[in-house]
């Protein structure tokens, strides 16, 4: 992180955001243009199809106690040891997460705030929009920024007798849930004991069969929510392809901090799409909130994989944009009516003309060590590290931010004698608003040929 700052400049010991100071330490990994995103809050702009699909799946969940402003920043303990993450858990990496010191981090997910939220115990439901962040690919359906909505329900045991079992109250809630006739695989048990284990110092597998059918029909009716907006944005379109029949298939899971677990995936153009993870929680998490009483279920979805199926927006990089023919298109409801579905008029996003793409090559050898499989990155961070994909994404979105649709390895050698390895990595350049001159995109591979040498110690081919 020091090369952020001139040489000459000493780094700094602090860093404020939005008015909070945390320390710095050799940890910081997170480069200012990834800082810069956190004011945007798309979530809560008007107008922005992040916000509308948001509230249209708030919608399905009127009792749920909303929040949707708590900050970015959170501790190692937050995102990771309070879910019961292992120490070693490859999601902690800094090649996958965002520091700014050893105990602080940019969340990776909203499941960071589970723990205080049950602690706070302020409903029996609740439901938590925010932007997260990751190091991660660079393709049309991840970006280092996005957005998820947690949502989690409990029932407290207090509540209930032998007369009136747990179970039975719950199914009970079931059955209260509309129905609808959506075609959904589940080919799976409930519980399987290797794969995706009951709780059995704590939950009845009647218990579990109960709060999966309530989690699993919750879900599917956000999904179908969604996707009847969809289709009535389609209607009056010739889309043939958005009057097929909505596919959804439930798939197992595992999460650290649920089990069982299980993901929702939608089939969309031509190919299943994962759009949630969920499962029961973990009774440690209650139970260590203060709450050894309440059980229930929690899912985290992603708002953007949401917003693609709903308005057929084809590429992440969209949501970002402050281009008018993107923002203009999408509009709320206006006046503060009733929270029904149906005052929702989703209109499908009119793609504005695509403009060319521009691929570029870079090839190059990694740092030579002991092992021929990695190279070592320069210990500017007084850590030496193992070369990782992703640090080859966060140096292309410095550079180049959005004007890269996708990064794709495309070759990748080791030579024979010296044992050095070799990949090759095509950079498509492609703006989403004009245009690109040769000129313009040479330059900015210069650049990035430039900044893998000097940051990742790499030797260009
Ligand atoms: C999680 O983040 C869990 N916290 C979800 C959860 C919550 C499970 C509560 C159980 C209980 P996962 O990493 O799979 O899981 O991300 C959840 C969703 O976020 C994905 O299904 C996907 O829709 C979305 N998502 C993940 N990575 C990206 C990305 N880079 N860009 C856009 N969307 C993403
Ligand atoms: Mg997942």
């Amino acid at each position: 992180w020091r090369r952020y700052y001139s040489a000459k400049e000493s780094p700094p010991k602090t860093i404020t955001i939005e008015g909070r100071t945390y320390p710095l330490d050799s940890h910081m990994n997170t480069p200012p243009a990834i800082l810069a995103n956190i004011p945007r809050r798309l979530h809560l702009q008007k107008d922005h199809p992040l916000s509308i699909t948001r509230q249209i799946i708030e919608s399905r969940f009127p009792d749920h106690k909303r929040h949707n402003a708590l900050f970015p920043v959170v501790s190692v303990h937050q995102n990771f040891d309070s879910l019961g993450f292992a120490p070693d858990h490859p999601g902690r990496a800094p090649s996958d997460t965002y520091y700014i010191n050893k105990d602080t981090v940019l969340r990776t997910h909203t499941s960071a705030h589970e723990a205080d939220t049950f602690r706070a115990n302020e409903s029996a439901g609740y439901l938590i929009s925010a932007d997260v962040y990751r190091r991660d690919a660079v393709d049309r359906s991840h970006y280092p920024v996005f957005h998820q909505m947690e949502g989690a329900q409990t029932w407290d045991r207090r509540n209930f007798s032998p007369y009136v079992s747990l179970a039975d109250a719950i199914w009970a809630d079931v059955e209260a849930l509309p129905k609808h006739d959506i075609d959904v695989e589940d080919p799976n048990p409930t519980i399987h004991p290797e794969r995706n284990p009951l709780q059995r110092a704590h939950h009845s597998p009647e218990e579990v069969e109960a709060i999966a059918a309530h989690l699993k029909r919750s879900l599917e009716l956000v999904v179908v929510e969604i996707f009847t907006h969809a289709q009535r944005a389609a209607a009056g379109t010739d889309e043939t392809a958005s009057r097929e029949p909505l596919r959804v298939r439930w798939v197992e899971a595992f999460f650290p901090f649920t089990s069982p677990s299980w993901e929702l995936e939608v089939f969309w153009q031509g190919d299943w799409l994962e759009v949630l993870g969920c499962g029961v929680t973990k009774q440690d998490i209650l139970i260590d909130a203060g709450v050894p009483e309440r059980v229930g279920w929690a899912f985290g979805l992603g708002l953007e994989r949401i917003a693609m199926l709903l308005f057929d927006i084809p590429d992440i990089r969209l949501f970002w944009s402050k281009d008018a023919r993107f923002l203009s298109q999408f509009k709320e409801p206006d006046g503060k009516g009733e929270e029904s579905g149906m005052m929702w008029d989703v209109k499908r996003f009119q793609s504005f003309s695509k403009y060319p793409a521009a691929p570029r090559d870079v090839a190059f050898w990694l740092p030579s060590t002991t092992s021929p499989a990695g190279g070592q990155l320069p210990a500017t961070s007084g850590v030496p590290r193992q070369f990782h994909e992703n640090d080859v994404m966060e140096v292309v979105r410095e550079v180049a931010g959005s004007a890269v649709e996708d990064v794709r390895l495309v070759d990748e050698f080791v030579h024979p004698k010296t044992g050095r390895k070799s990949l090759c990595y095509r950079v498509n350049y492609r703006s989403l608003e004009r245009t690109f001159t040769a000129e313009e995109v040479n330059a900015l591979h210069e650049k990035l040929r430039k900044r893998l040498t000097e940051d990742l110690g790499v030797e260009l081919r």
